[in-house]
């Protein structure tokens, strides 16, 4: 029997037994190809970007450990592993950028001087391979985010660079969207806060505000760009502070009508970001995630199917919400294969939603308005046992990417001869 055919065969009797238990393995199938990841550009290449040739990351708030080598240094470097990614990714996926990764042909623009042209190779290539782009300030690596301050830094000199940088960026998200025809997702997180305790918590706060306020002054069309900001509980050097966090965002979202992006690494360890989303739905339109994994702290580790994301999915398929909320990976681990990092992630990210896409929903509400509360929770965890795996084959089968863990000789391989061959 060919591979195939045992893919086929063994979906088959899937089916059947979902069909028993009232889900339909097809709708479940089709509602996940619609599903569209946007892959991080910064795991190919450990947060450096193009600006200068030795840059690395710095005075973010972030950290990236490893030396793995074969990092891309040059944009048609990554470019070509994103290409190779996306092969072994089911499915037609965006790319996240940021804007530290502009082609400037050698000469050192400055981030309050980044235009769309600087962005034009990166539009090109993804029109011709029909991927859509979002964008991200970058508001970090640079000497004038050194004291650990951009949009809330005291000296109002500073600020303003930092707010013609985010505005500038705008700009290039519209013409990144126009030029594709698809609206490119900018989204905003600065770094600034303090390592030890401030004395004073709200001047930074209502400079935050006011940067913000001036930079969202100029509307795009939303066929064009859609602007979010992301919060965070704490990073490496602001221990003690973050001028963005989850309760500023959450405010100025909401006054200001902005998406709200949820990282699954930005809050206290056991606090459930999936419970989020249903309580997020009833005030915002849409939101933005980025799926992360945290070890202990937000340690942007490569994301797998663990629970936090499988959570996450079921609540946004319950929600009905797939088409509210934008799905983004963000992880940076230079210590194992890129371009396998991205793969490993994005896999997980579509095994956790076809989970979702599976569960007997109707009979679990059913259970839950009847008040039969002990058959909800036993049917919950039979579902755990169903034959998910045959629906997930049929499902790499039918979108033409490898099979189980064929993938991985193939990452290994162009590692082998691509990555591992630059200088
Ligand atoms: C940092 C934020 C942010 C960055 C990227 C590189 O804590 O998660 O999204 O990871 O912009
Ligand atoms: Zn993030």
């Amino acid at each position: 029997m060919t591979e195939e055919a045992k893919i086929e065969k063994a979906y088959g009797a899937a089916t059947e037994l979902y069909a028993e238990w009232g889900v339909d393995t097809e709708a479940a199938v089709k509602a996940l190809k619609e599903v569209s990841i946007s892959l991080q550009c910064w795991q190919g290449d450990d947060v450096r970007g193009f600006e200068a040739p030795d840059a690395e990351l710095s005075g973010g708030g972030i950290q990236v450990t490893g030396s793995h080598p074969g990092r891309a240094r040059t944009p048609d470097e990554l470019r070509a592993d994103l290409e190779k990614a996306l092969s072994l990714i089911p499915g037609k996926h965006r790319v996240n950028l940021h804007a530290m990764y502009g082609e400037f042909s050698g000469s050192a623009v400055d981030r309050d001087q980044i235009e769309p042209r600087h962005f034009s190779g990166w539009i090109d290539w993804a029109r011709r391979n029909g991927i859509g782009l979002d964008f991200n300030a970058t508001c970090f690596s640079h000497e004038k985010a050194d004291s650990g301050f951009t949009l809330t830094d005291p000296d109002p000199g500073i600020r303003s660079f930092w707010i013609e940088h985010v505005r500038r960026c705008r700009e290039i998200s519209a013409a990144m969207g126009e030029g594709l025809k698809s609206p490119c997702i900018h989204n905003l997180w600065i770094p600034d806060g303090s390592k030890d305790l401030p004395a004073d918590r709200l001047g930074p706060r209502e400079r935050l505000q006011g940067s913000l306020d001036e930079i969202f002054k100029k509307e795009h069309p939303p066929s064009r760009m859609k602007d979010s900001v992301e919060s965070k509980l704490f990073g490496i050097g602001s221990e003690s502070y973050v001028a963005g966090s989850h309760d500023f965002y959450l405010s100025y979202a909401l006054t200001r009508k902005k998406i709200l992006c949820i990282d699954l690494g930005h809050y206290h360890p056991t606090e459930s970001v999936a419970d989020k989303i249903p309580a997020l739905l009833p005030f915002f339109d849409e939101l933005l995630l980025h799926i992360s994994r945290g070890v202990r702290w937000d340690s942007d580790h490569v994301v797998i199917l663990n629970d936090d994301v499988r959570r996450v999915a079921e609540e946004i398929v319950r929600c009905d919400a797939l088409g509210r909320v934008h799905i983004a990976m963000d992880f940076f681990d230079a210590t194992l294969n890129r371009v396998g990092a991205w793969v490993i992630g994005a896999r997980a990210v579509f095994k956790a939603f076809l989970g979702a896409l599976l569960e007997p929903g109707n009979r679990l509400t059913e259970h839950e308005k009847n008040g039969e509360l002990f058959s909800r929770l036993a049917l919950m965890e039979e579902a755990s046992s169903m034959p998910f795996g045959a629906v997930w084959d049929y499902f790499c089968l039918g979108t033409s990417v490898p099979l189980h863990d064929a993938w991985i000789e193939e990452a290994r391989s162009y590692e082998a001869y691509v990555t591992f061959r630059r200088g």
